[in-house]
């Protein structure tokens, strides 16, 4: 006998109004305290449930998957990204798995123009100098110059839905833009942007003064900014991420920024496991670097669009029909594109 109302587990707080409906739909379990499940609490709280609602902080890995009961048959990702999930492993058991793209393309974009700016126009140093006692030397022709942003380069790694919302509003803010990443785009899209494709990473790498990475985490993509890759970036460039930090060596980046061969980086995200590597800390002290935490999109709207989509994605499944964000294994970890 199928329950009346199925039983929907939610492993971390949502916005109200998203709890609020769920409430209302499903038999839902919602994680008050917000702390992060481990996988023996979640596989517990999974028991009997139709349902999963995970996020990024979740590891879904192949184990825990094999630990759910049979009644779930969903996992229902609020995030874009889902490399979080062993896509391949839950397809295996029969659990479908669903994401919310599009909802965050735009707040994560503005984000990413934000970090774009912020070395160059020293944005974090500039604020934290009134911080100390609200005093400041006063206005000098030559205090606090940065780098204009009009007329540079911007290499954009993967020209997807965040990655094209990204070049729009680069192209506003007069930088060049170019790009690279499996398939290049038609020509009326390259027109619109007035982007140039690069094959080779290497070479876009080369040539470009500011570097934004806008790819999923994936096999292919894992340090797709590598060691010798940076190397080869420009003296005085910069590199921007608020995609995943798998796809960037963190050490050798901050190598080379301590260096003074790369002007600096803005990072939204990095290796939060056993907190910020030590060197990037010193980095931003020194203002060469920018962090923040993983605030791509940490917008209200966003939320609560993201929350919706998952609610959409929920009902559809067990209507019956094939979610509308479903995802499939295809060798990819992730699609923050
Ligand atoms: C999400 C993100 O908010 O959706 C993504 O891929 O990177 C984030 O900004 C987060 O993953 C929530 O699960």
């Amino acid at each position: 006998m199928t329950r009346a109302r199925p039983k929907v587990v939610v492993t971390r707080r949502l916005p109200a109004p998203i709890q609020e409906r769920m409430a209302a739909l499903f038999d839902a379990e919602f994680n008050e305290t917000d702390v992060p499940l481990s996988a023996e609490v979640l596989i517990g709280q999974a028991r009997q449930a139709d349902v999963l609602v995970s996020s990024i902080t979740d590891r879904i890995d192949a184990g825990l998957i094999a630990a759910l009961p049979p009644s779930l048959k969903l996992i229902a990702q609020f995030g874009n990204g889902f490399d979080n999930i062993d896509v391949e492993a839950a397809h295996g058991a029969g659990i479908t798995v669903t994401n919310t793209p599009s909802v965050l393309t735009e707040d994560t974009a503005d984000m990413a123009m934000a970090l774009i700016l912020a070395i160059p126009r020293r944005l974090a140093e500039g604020a934290r100098v009134l911080l100390k006692d609200g005093t400041w030397p006063g206005w000098a022709p030559t205090w606090m110059l940065g780098q204009r942003i009009g007329g540079k380069a911007l290499g954009i790694v993967g020209l997807g839905r965040i990655g094209t919302a990204v070049a729009r509003r680069a192209r506003a803010f007069g930088l060049e833009i170019h790009y690279c990443g499996r398939t290049r785009k038609p020509p009326q899209v390259e027109e619109a942007l007035n982007a140039r494709y690069w094959a080779s990473v290497e070479e876009m790498l080369a040539h470009v003064d500011i570097v934004s990475l806008h790819t999923p985490h994936t096999r292919e993509t894992y340090n797709i900014l590598s060691a010798e890759r940076l190397k080869r970036m420009k003296k005085g460039a910069v590199v921007v991420n608020i995609a995943r930090p798998e796809l960037v060596d963190e050490a050798a980046l901050a190598e080379l920024i301590a260096s003074g061969h790369l002007l600096g980086a803005a990072l939204d995200v990095f290796e939060h496991k056993k907190g910020v590597n030590p060197q990037l800390l010193a980095l931003a002290r020194e203002n060469k670097v920018v962090l923040t935490p993983h605030m791509g999109s940490a917008t209200l709207e966003g939320r609560i669009e993201m929350g919706e989509t998952v609610i959409v994605n929920i009902r559809t499944f067990l209507d019956g029909h094939t979610p509308p964000h479903r995802v499939l294994p295809e060798g990819r970890l992730g699609t923050n594109a």
